[in-house]
């Protein structure tokens, strides 16, 4: 199947600027085709990944990518989708921002194949404002900029000069890429469209209207519960292991729900249509298996954080749910004990009546420790504890840095040893 067909099956395509056109062009050769992403944050979250998947398919069906990281726009800021100003980072921050997510992008990008990661400050910053003027600014015409939706529905809040030239930017940037890079597409979100739009404008009106140039954009994602997409309670998920840990990672893929989970399937992974359209069914005949979700979250994690992480995942998913967590290691304890309940003792032995109430304030009273020990609710580094004798020695596992704690069916706590 070619390419845009396969893109449309994934519900992937918003809007297109010439449908035929582009159709006929990466079916036929191959062609480079840029994303931009502005160094605004130190990482991309999940919804960034979603036009850079579709490069990547793009990439896998024998086409060139190009990045371009906005080092010279970033230091403007796109109003797309803002309602009101932004405000300016400062170069410091762009730069460092630029290398993070320079890092990133080659982790994702560099394990196949050929493609090109440029920073669009390199030409930006070396503009003259009477070039900018003279060269570009003679083609832009004030009314169609402020025809553009994220113009004007910034109007009656304000928008400032700067960033009201941003779209001259991006389109400066498709004119640069055109004729140095060879690049005929541009790709991006639905906010995009604007700014695409006008980089074709100006191409045609400096190269000819027969320049072969198109753009494409992807719908905004949606939850069938209405809620946003790629939020948590924690905020966004993050591809910076560091932000949001691999297991954290995993187990976002692995909550969601059956309305949405095809759909990711078909966004966020490589799976062919015959693989997704039988996890399909899967959802429809034994949803409680959670067979989608499970190869959802795979297949994320393995692309974002590789084969270690999605086994590393697996393991801390397992041991948290049959409550065996011994064989952890101090790297799993880490990122699967995260967002749970932590409290920081000494290596000092003590009973562990008085250690769960006084020491860690995991218990309320001496009553109802002494209770849960003798009805089993309480395991000690995946060990039930029945004896209220028993002592705990706080450098017994886990290389002596955690005790875990499992209260009841499913209450961990986890002890730092200081
Ligand atoms: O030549 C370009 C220079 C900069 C950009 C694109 C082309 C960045 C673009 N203006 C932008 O703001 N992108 C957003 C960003 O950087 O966070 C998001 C878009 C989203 C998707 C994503 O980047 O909001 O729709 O395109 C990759």
């Amino acid at each position: 199947m070619n390419i845009l067909d396969d893109l449309k099956w994934r519900g992937a395509i918003n809007q297109e600027t010439d449908h035929d056109g582009l159709n006929e062009l990466v079916n036929d050769k191959s062609v480079g085709i840029y994303v931009g992403i502005d160094p605004t944050g130190d990482s991309m979250h999940i919804g960034h990944l979603i036009p850079f998947m579709i490069l990547k398919r793009f990439q896998l069906a024998g086409n060139k990518p190009v990045i371009v990281i906005g080092g010279g726009t970033g230091s403007i800021g796109d109003p797309s989708g803002k309602k009101s100003e932004r405000v300016l980072q400062t170069m410091d921050q762009v730069h460092h921002n630029e290398q993070a997510l320079t890092k990133q992008l080659t982790e994702l990008f560099g394990a196949d194949g050929d493609f090109e990661i440029v920073n669009n400050y390199d030409w930006l910053s070396k503009l003259s404002l009477l070039d900018f003027l003279r060269d570009y600014g003679k083609f832009f015409n004030v009314n169609t900029m402020l025809n553009k939706e994220v113009v004007a529905s910034r109007l009656e809040v304000g928008i400032s000069f700067t960033e009201f030239t941003y779209q001259i930017l991006q389109s400066i940037d498709f004119l640069h890429l055109y004729r140095a890079n060879d690049v005929q597409v541009q790709l991006g979100g639905a906010d995009q469209w604007g700014n695409i739009t006008a980089g074709i404008d100006l191409i045609h009106k400096i190269e000819g209207p027969n320049a072969s140039v198109y753009g494409l954009t992807i719908p905004l994602m949606l939850k069938a519960d209405g809620t946003k997409f790629g939020k948590t309670a924690g905020g966004a998920v993050w591809l910076d292991p560091e932000k949001t840990t691999p297991y954290e990672f995993y187990q976002f893929w692995l909550n969601q729900d059956d309305r949405d989970v095809i759909k990711y399937l078909k966004y966020f992974t490589f799976l062919t249509q015959a693989e997704i359209d039988d996890l399909e069914e899967q959802v429809k005949n034994e949803p409680e298996k959670r067979a989608a979700q499970r190869r959802l979250a795979e297949e994320v994690t393995k692309f974002v954080h590789g084969e270690q992480a999605v086994a590393e995942a697996e393991h801390i998913s397992a041991a948290l749910f049959s409550g065996d967590v011994s064989k952890l290691t101090a790297t799993e304890i880490e990122q699967g004990f995260k967002n749970m309940p932590t409290v920081e003792v000494s290596s000092d032995e003590v009973n562990i009546v008085e250690w769960l109430v006084d020491v860690t304030g995991i218990e309320k009273s001496r009553r109802q420790a002494r209770e849960d020990i003798n009805n089993g609710a309480v395991r000690i580094n995946g060990e039930k504890v029945t004896d209220t004798d028993a002592v705990i020695n706080p450098l017994d596992h886990f290389d002596g840095k955690f005790v875990i704690v499992r209260r009841g069916k499913k209450k961990y706590f986890l002890a730092r040893v200081k």
